[in-house]
């Protein structure tokens, strides 16, 4: 057993037979390089909902839509009013508009930031 760590030792500190036993740190920090590599995933949330336009207020920057369940805000499928971040998105669609859209909580306000025709 002696004899196999003394060699991964060895190898991994390149530092020779001799200097293993003043350099027994080397091999934590040379092992642990990157324990933080797989946390950066769920930044982006762009997950897009299923609606039906219903009605498009553009001087309000509103739009109503009967949408189906919106998972990053938990909430299930329903006919409402949402605000829109930007009244050019409301040039892309009418009433009657078969929808995919992404909405987000901004302080309480669920407002729609992304909407798309589908078919
Ligand atoms: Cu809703």
């Amino acid at each position: 057993m002696n004899t196999l760590i003394f060699v991964a030792v060895g190898s991994a500190s390149l530092a020779g037979s001799h200097a293993w036993a003043a350099d027994g740190d080397v091999v934590g920090p040379a092992r642990s390089s990157d324990p933080m590599a797989s946390v950066m995933v769920a930044q982006a949330d762009a997950s897009m909902a299923d609606g039906e336009v219903r009605k498009v207020d553009k001087e309000a920057k509103k739009i109503t839509l009967k949408h189906g369940e919106i998972k990053n805000l938990g909430m299930p499928g329903m006919t409402m009013v949402f605000q829109v971040k930007d009244p050019a998105l409301l040039d892309k669609v009418k009433s009657g508009d078969k929808v995919r859209f992404h909405a987000e909580n901004v302080n309480g306000a669920i407002v729609l930031t992304q909407i798309e025709t589908s078919k």
